[in-house]
Order: structure tokens, then C-alpha cells, then sequence
């Protein structure tokens, strides 16, 4: 399906000095629900696991909340005049379950539903596209409590409240994203623990990443039956997964954690199966005896684009003895079945969250989608870095910031050069926010954020990014 708007614009780039993007390239920056709005007790919405998780004592740095975040529900008018500012072309935020649907079953709340309708309203009245992800990790507690993702029934209530946010928005909304991010939901909240809602069981983690995608098909469906002309697709965190080293062992860890960090999604939802070799390597774990039949037919429900966000490379390596503990997010744990691969650190240089910087990645990850699984419009739903920030003088001069988004977009350019069908950019993030686990205390925002006074002040990278989207592309270097 062609989208007036965005005409498909491979094969038009200015190959002068500077780097020009397609006409109509979507430039935007991306928040989530419970990373920027606060307002946790406000307007009829009732705990999501976020809630609970970082309420408990131990699971969030410093025992950071999301209570307040930054009071983005009190300020979203002048939160979207500044959005206004910096030349946005579009908007990613996300939607609250338990704000719109409280308790995730029953009629909407009107109140919830009310602030996006206004959100929408204030961002079309400054010319900016919304563009609007159903899900960002923020399951309501009760759906929780009744068994959560690993529970089949979870992904009928998705659909249902996809249908619920279809029937308020889908007037005004053209560009749906059903999930982000579901290997976070699914490894990362039920596989490690790390994130809400804290449960550390594989088969869990693997039923959770089945349910979400039969939740996204599901709504799929829900939504193009009430608005057959809205943009629907995914959200996938994708890695290029390299062998440390030429020997086969290596390369079949790769292989492995390729499968699941990144086949384990784009092999249902774009092919309808999954691969033969990730059923094969957690055959210890789970049966998938959770896999009915027309499961897989829902889930590679036709879509109109796909949405990948990234941010780093991991380079795995066989299992030796007496290997160190990794970071968080490679706990062993996160990779049921597989957890004796190593991640091998290369000593490049890294981000405040330790992730290494691999700007050649994103043109990777972009041609691999593109080569192996559609012809589909893609867009970078989410690219950025934490970095340790400070005000001088009222300022707050990110260079590390502003390099990494640039050599991004080069390798974005390069991969739209190389035929990629790549129709848009959002940097993660819009402002500082709830970086979950680790609370406030990383910064991703082009916008800096006084967590005290609420001020914000747009760093050296969003003014250039503002120029960036201004000249539609980038200085020659
Ligand atoms: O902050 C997160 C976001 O919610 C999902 N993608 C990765 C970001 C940085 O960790």
C-alpha cells in the first residue's frame, strides 16, 4: 500500500557534497508512555507492571519511579511547541494501556483517552505527524497477575484494546506501531528478570515472545478492519550478531544468538514460521507446544512497513571456562537455551550504558531486512546513546551525542544508497526519561530534562538535528 505522503523515493539522492535525503524523508524523535508522562495515579489509570516493578525495593537504580517522569501529562502542550521547534516531522510517543483501558479489560476510560486525542490534536495543529506504538513494556498489573504474556489470553486482550485506541484515534492517526521492542518484553521481563514484570523462567520468556506476536496480529487485523487505510507494522530491536573469530564454534554462536535475538521475530512476522534452527537449540527449553495451529498465519498478518530500532552490534564467541559475567541486558539468562555464549567486548569505543558504538551496524541491519525478508518500507524507529551530560552556563553541549546520530544517518544514507527503502529516522530519544532499570540515571534526550524543576533545554545535538531535518540532510564531512 503507497502512502501519498511518503512517496517511495529510492534512487532519487543528491550525490553532491552534502548527504540529501529522499524528498519526504520522515524525520522524528521517539518517548514511551512511562519513560516521559508521570501522572502514575491520575485521570483513571491504574498500575501497569512498571508500576509495581519499580516500586519494589532492589529492581530499579537509586529506587527511581516513574511517578513523575517528566510530567509530560501536565506539560504536553509546550512539550509539542518544542517538538514544533526543533522542525519535527513526526511525533513516536506511546500509548498507556492502563491509562486508556484500566486494568486492561472493559470499556475505555474516558479521561485516558482524552489526553491523547488532545496529544494528537496539538501535534497535527503544528504540522507534525503522529505516529503511535500500542505497546512499550507497560502491561496492565491484573493482565499480569492473570498469567501476563506467557498467558495465550494476553494477546486477545491486546487486540481488544487496539481496537479500543482504533476507535478513538484511528481518525487522526495514520502511522501504528503494535509493539516495541517484544525481545525486551519477552527476555528481558520474563527470560532475566530485569525488567517488570521481574519473572526469570526461559520457557516464560519464549511463550511471552509467541503471545506477543499473536497479540500483534491480532490487533493487525483489528486495526485494518476498522481503518483499511492506516500504516500499520512492528517495532524490532535488531542486532547484526558477529563471530568473535572464524573458528565454527564461534560462528555457531552467532548463529544462535542471532536466532534469538533476531530471527525468533522477523521469521514469524514476515515469513510465518520460525526457524527450524531456534526450535532445534531450545528444544531443552520448550516444546512450543504453546504454538496452535493458525497461530503463525496471524502473526505474518501483511503490514505496510517495518520499524527497527538500534543501537549496537553484539560480537558472540563460543563458551570457554571462567568467563566473566556479562551486563544486564546479555545476562546469561536473557538467551534461554544459549546461555553459555560469551559477548566479547572489542574495546571500541562505547556509550554511558556500556553498549558499543557501531554506526556500520544500522546500514547492516537495514540491508539484511531489506535483502532477506521485504521489499516493505522500513523505517529506524529508535537510534541514540546515553552520555553523561552537563549544564554549563545554561547549556548542554552533547558532542558524543550529536557524533553518534551523525555517523548513523551517514549509515543510514548509505543503506537508502544501496537501494534500502528507508522512509524515515527517530532519534530515541525526544528528551531525558525513565531509562527503567536504570531509573534517571542515563541520558538519552536531545532535550535535557531538570528532573527537579521540570525545565527543559534542548542540547547542541537537537539544534542539530533540527538543521539536519531543516536541510534534509547532512553537511558533507
Ligand atoms: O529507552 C529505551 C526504549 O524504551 C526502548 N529502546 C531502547 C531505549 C534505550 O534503552
Amino acid at each position: 500500500m503507497s502512502n501519498p505522503d511518503h512517496p517511495p523515493a529510492v534512487g532519487v539522492l543528491d550525490q553532491g557534497p552534502e548527504l540529501i535525503f529522499p524528498p519526504g524523508f520522515l524525520w522524528g524523535a521517539a518517548t514511551a508512555a512511562y519513560q516521559i508522562e508521570g501522572a502514575a495515579t491520575e485521570g483513571g489509570r491504574t498500575p501497569s507492571i512498571w508500576d509495581t516493578f519499580s516500586h519494589t525495593e532492589g529492581r530499579v537504580v537509586a529506587g527511581h519511579t516513574g511517578d513523575v517522569a517528566c510530567d509530560h501529562y501536565h506539560r504536553m502542550p509546550s512539550d509539542v511547541r518544542l517538538m514544533a521547534e526543533l522542525g519535527l516531522k513526526s511525533y513516536r510517543f506511546s500509548v498507556s494501556w492502563s491509562r486508556v483501558q484500566p486494568n486492561g479489560t472493559g470499556p475505555a476510560n474516558a479521561e485516558g483517552l482524552d489526553f491523547y486525542r488532545r496529544l494528537v490534536d496539538e501535534l497535527l495543529g503544528h504540522g507534525i505527524e503522529p505516529w503511535l506504538t500500542l505497546y512499550h513494556w507497560d502491561l496492565p498489573q491484573p493482565l499480569e497477575d492473570a498469567g501476563g504474556w506467557p498467558a495465550r489470553d494476553t494477546a486477545a486482550r491486546f487486540a481488544d484494546y487496539a481496537q479500543l485506541v482504533a476507535d478513538a484515534l484511528g481518525d487522526r492517526v495514520t502511522y501504528w506501531t503494535t509493539l516495541n521492542e517484544p525481545w525486551c518484553s519477552a527476555f528481558l521481563g520474563y527470560g532475566s528478570g530485569v525488567h517488570a514484570p521481574g519473572r526469570s523462567d526461559g520457557a516464560d520468556a519464549v511463550r511471552a515472545g509467541h503471545h506477543l506476536m499473536l497479540g500483534h496480529g491480532l490487533a493487525v487485523q483489528a486495526l485494518r478492519a476498522s481503518r483499511p487505510q492506516a500504516q500499520l507494522g512492528i517495532t524490532v530491536n535488531l542486532y547484526p550478531v558477529t563471530p568473535a573469530t572464524d573458528a565454527p564454534a564461534d560462528v555457531d554462536a552467532a548463529r544462535r544468538i542471532d536466532a534469538l535475538a533476531n530471527r525468533f521475530f522477523l521469521d514469524p512476522v514476515l515469513r510465518g514460521s520460525y526457524p527450524a534452527d531456534l526450535t532445534a537449540d531450545l528444544r531443552e527449553v520448550t516444546d512450543f507446544g504453546h504454538v496452535r495451529d493458525g497461530d503463525l498465519a496471524v502473526i505474518s498478518t501483511p503490514l505496510n512497513l517495518v520499524g527497527i530500532n538500534y543501537y549496537s552490534r553484539h560480537v558472540v564467541a563460543a563458551p570457554v571456562q571462567g568467563a566473566e559475567p556479562e551486563p544486564y541486558w546479555r545476562s546469561p539468562s536473557c538467551w534461554p537455551g544459549s546461555e553459555d555464549v560469551r559477548f566479547v567486548t572489542r574495546g571500541v569505543p562505547v556509550t554511558d550504558m556500556n553498549w558499543e558504538i557501531d554506526a556500520p551496524g544500522l546500514t547492516e541491519t537495514l540491508r539484511r531486512v531489506h535483502d532477506e525478508y521485504t521489499d516493505l518500507p522500513l523505517y529506524v524507529t529508535e537510534n541514540g546513546s546515553a552520555f553523561v551530560d552537563a549544564v554549563v552556563d545554561g547549556q548542554v553541549d552533547d558532542a558524543d551525542r550529536l557524533a553518534y546520530f551523525d555517523a548513523h544517518l551517514r549509515a543510514a544514507h548509505e543503506a537508502i544508497a544501496a537501494g534500502v527503502p528507508l522512509r524515515g529516522y527517530f532519534a530515541w530519544s525526544l528528551m531525558d526519561n525513565f531509562e527503567w532499570a536504570w531509573g534517571y540515571t542515563k541520558r538519552f534526550g536531545m532535550v535535557w530534562v531538570d528532573y527537579d524543576s521540570q525545565a527543559r533545554i534542548p542540547k547542541s545535538s537537537a539544534r542539530w538535528y533540527a538543521e539536519v531535518i531543516r536541510r534534509n540532510g547532512l553537511a558533507a564531512q
